[in-house]
């Protein structure tokens, strides 16, 4: 269905999907993301019929990847990845990502952060003036009543652990300074992983608008 803009967000996902896939080389060792953009992105990448391995990011990636007919390794015993593509929820005008609608984000951002280029693809509706919340956590659930005392607005997610035993949240509380926000998740106990990913993890913003594809490098 096309947004308030009369873009269709499918197709400018698809778009950016596309455009993504056609930057994987032979050889290459790649990390796929989870959602509904990465799953545009896998059939493109299978039938590029690449000699390339890739480390998913979740369960339901692993599966669907396998279906393309593409490699999927463990990602114990491999140690850096030449690209990782993956979804965002939000992009903000400075680079900064909210990620983990899916409740992906601690294993997308370990991946993330393990590749040389980090590609993000997106649908036109995903770029917003500021981020709002929620941002999503993954949270230990030993002592989870005091990591939840810890950060008020914070709401379990109705929803399955994460493949790792994480508990799913979402934190609705202001999210104005994510630098800020980012140092505080990390330094807090119990928090396992955040959806906030800095620009200075992200190498390329692949954004579908209507029928054409704009590259952004972070900073923009
Ligand atoms: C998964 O946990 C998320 O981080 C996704 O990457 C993000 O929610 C984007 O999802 P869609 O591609 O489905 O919009």
């Amino acid at each position: 269905m096309d947004d308030d803009d009369g873009h269709d967000p499918d197709q400018e996902k698809r778009s950016a999907a596309l455009h993504a896939a056609a930057l994987v080389e032979d050889g290459m060792v790649v990390g796929l993301g989870t959602g509904s953009t990465v799953a545009y992105l896998l059939p493109a990448l299978g039938r590029r019929q690449l000699n390339i391995s890739c480390v998913a990011t979740s369960p339901a990636t692993e599966s669907l990847a396998r279906a393309e007919g593409l490699r999927v390794d463990p990602f114990e015993g491999i140690d850096r990845l030449h690209m990782a593509i993956d979804g965002a929820d939000q992009v903000d005008p400075n680079g900064w990502l909210i990620k983990g609608g899916g409740g992906a984000h601690t294993r997308e951002k370990i991946v993330a952060a393990a590749a040389d280029q980090f590609v993000v693809i997106v649908s036109s509706n995903k770029m917003v003036p500021r981020l709002r919340p929620p941002v999503p956590l993954e949270l230990m659930a030993f002592g989870l009543d005091s990591v939840l005392r810890t950060l008020p607005g914070t709401v379990l997610r109705q929803a399955p652990r994460s493949p790792d035993g994480g508990v799913l949240a979402d934190y609705h509380g202001d999210v104005d300074d994510p630098e800020r926000l980012s140092a505080r998740f990390g330094a807090t106990a119990g928090v396992v992983g955040h959806g906030l990913f800095p620009p200075t993890m992200v190498n390329l913003v692949l954004v579908g608008w209507g029928d054409r594809v704009e590259a952004r490098q972070p900073g923009f």
